[in-house]
């Protein structure tokens, strides 16, 4: 086989304006996910998330606050740093758009697409939403009976007059549609992508790319009067953390990105600003861009005013870590808003985690350190339901590479999780416990199959539950290697006679906290 090619991903850079909620932290969950599975399937990962510091809406936060938006933002990127800890993110980066090397790969495409005649300077008049940084066509907005205007996101706009730089986009519309066409796995899901298609179609305006009206930016290079237009930067922090404008070293080994992970409401900056941008400074654009859903609590939007902003630490500290990551990730098609409650997570905890792969890996291994001298039993020949078995546990892996590949994280989670239903109907049906007196070479072929499908669920589920996937493993004795994507299938098939420790619960019940009387 060829050696697998480096793999870069990444997450969107948040605005610390604020404290990090679960819509973070599900982006972060999910993007951790894909990048652990390309790590355990051979290839060099690189994972970068961090921080969106600059702009006005930072700005206009830090006046609120009686604080200055530099000490804003070290405050509340500390707090997404400290989520991804809590959330188990195997991140090899962490930006912050206020450091030193984000400010040199800003100037240095800043001067690149003005070299190739791509920026002037105008004057800007129109609308502006500080909550999007987005500017808006005056046909996107409305003016609701409330009296004020609003943007195609629902959230207020302000009309913004000031000399400004241009980026003339409209003479990108051709050469993005090209993209589309010809790289039409550019942008995911579908419907995102036809969304993007009939925007680009409808006709791009140049675009205002600085701002002289505040300083907490960037500045532009030869007119600190203006910062650049704090999208400008923050795309731009997928190229300098890979060392940008220096060409060689990470650079050359990862870009451009295999997929940059956003959520939906900021594909238009991802798939039309972006590889504008990119071409325009003579750089090869991502390969693909896949925007997420929204999250919502029982089906509210979450918002400060609504008071139903969940900690992601709270969270994680009340269910359990890998918990928390399965039910997301296993509950939400990934692409698709979703929705979330106690209820439903209670549900997947018990019936996934604790029933169905906890109860059959106790159940299944504490009978081999009870009656087979805990020790892999030596398996005999495998009858038809053996063989339907086991075939099915080896067909996962190219089922999850297809899934993932298309960053459909809940159908891989939905293949592992049919064969763990399949393997339980097979226990159940071949009653081991009865087979102890009638038929003891029996008893230990299922054993050992029953064994060697956890090994393998087990090794798939890493990706999205490291801790206990590692804490299954354990049970299994399986060394590092023996833990890689390369060892599924018959490939790493359990060796008889292999010494097993008395095993723990893995997964436990989720059981009401009691309510003081
Ligand atoms: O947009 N559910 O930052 P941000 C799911 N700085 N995802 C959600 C969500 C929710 N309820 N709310 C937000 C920005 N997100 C820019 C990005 S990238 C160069 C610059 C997602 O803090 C959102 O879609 O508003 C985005 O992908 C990420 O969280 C950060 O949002």
């Amino acid at each position: 086989m060829t050696e697998k090619s480096p793999f870069f991903i990444t997450t969107a850079i948040s605005y610390p304006n604020g404290a990090p909620h679960i819509g973070h932290a599900y982006e972060a969950i999910a993007t951790d996910a894909l990048a652990r599975f390309q790590r355990l399937d051979g290839r060099e990962v690189h994972f970068l998330t961090g921080t969106d510091v600059h702009g006005q809406k930072m700005l206009q936060t830090a006046v609120k606050e009686g604080m200055s938006p530099s000490d804003l933002a070290d405050m509340n990127s500390k707090r997404f740093r400290e989520m991804v800890e809590v959330l188990g993110c195997s991140n090899d980066d962490f930006i912050q758009t206020n450091e030193q090397r984000h400010y040199e790969a800003c100037k240095a495409i800043w001067l690149k697409m003005q070299e190739n005649g791509d920026i002037y300077k105008d004057s800007y008049a129109g609308w502006y939403s500080v909550r999007d940084e987005a500017y808006y066509q005056e046909s996107e907005t409305e003016v609701r009976d409330d009296g004020v205007r609003y943007g195609p996101q629902g959230t207020p706009v302000e009309w913004v007059e000031e000399e400004s730089y241009f980026f003339r986009l409209s003479a990108y519309q051709d050469k993005l549609m090209h993209l589309y066409e010809s790289q039409p796995d550019f942008i995911g899901p579908a419907t995102r992508r036809n969304e993007v298609m009939s925007f680009v179609k409808g006709g791009l305006k140049d675009l205002s790319i600085s701002r002289t009206t505040f300083d907490w930016g960037i500045p532009v290079p030869s007119d600190e009067k203006h910062v650049m237009y704090v999208w400008v930067d923050a795309l731009t922090n997928y190229i300098t953390a890979l060392g940008y404008p220096d060409m060689e070293g990470n650079m050359a080994k990862f870009w451009p990105a295999n997929v940059h992970i956003i959520g939906k409401d900021i594909i238009r900056f991802h798939a039309v600003y972006w590889p504008a941008f990119l071409m325009s400074a003579g750089l090869p654009v991502p390969h693909r861009v896949f925007a997420h859903g929204f999250l919502f609590n029982s089906g509210e939007k979450m918002s400060k005013s609504l008071g139903n902003v969940i900690a992601p630490a709270d969270l994680v500290a009340h269910y359990g870590l890998d918990q928390i990551r399965y039910f997301f990730l296993r509950e939400v098609s990934f692409g698709q808003d979703g929705n979330y409650n106690h209820e439903a997570m209670v549900n997947r905890i018990n019936a996934d985690l604790a029933n169905d792969l906890g109860n059959l890996a106790q159940r299944s291994l504490s009978m081999i350190h009870k009656n087979c001298g805990a020790q892999l039993p030596e398996p005999k020949e495998f009858s038809e339901e053996d063989k339907a078995i086991l075939a099915q546990a080896d067909a996962m892996l190219e089922t999850c590479r297809a899934a993932m590949a298309r960053q459909e994280i809940h159908q891989a989670l939905s293949c592992i999780w049919s064969t763990v239903g399949e393997a339980n109907r097979y226990f159940a049906s071949q009653e081991p416990w009865a087979l102890k007196k009638t038929d003891p070479e029996r008893m230990a072929t299922v054993l050992y199959v029953t064994a060697e499908i956890i090994r393998q669920v087990g090794i798939l589920a890493q990706p999205v539950m490291p801790e206990s996937a590692s804490k299954l493993l354990d049970l299994l004795v399986l060394s590092e290697d023996e833990r890689q994507f390369d060892q599924l299938g018959a490939a790493g098939r359990l060796d008889a006679g292999r010494a097993l420790p008395k095993p723990q619960g893995v997964f436990p019940r989720y059981v009401e906290p009691e309510t003081p009387a």
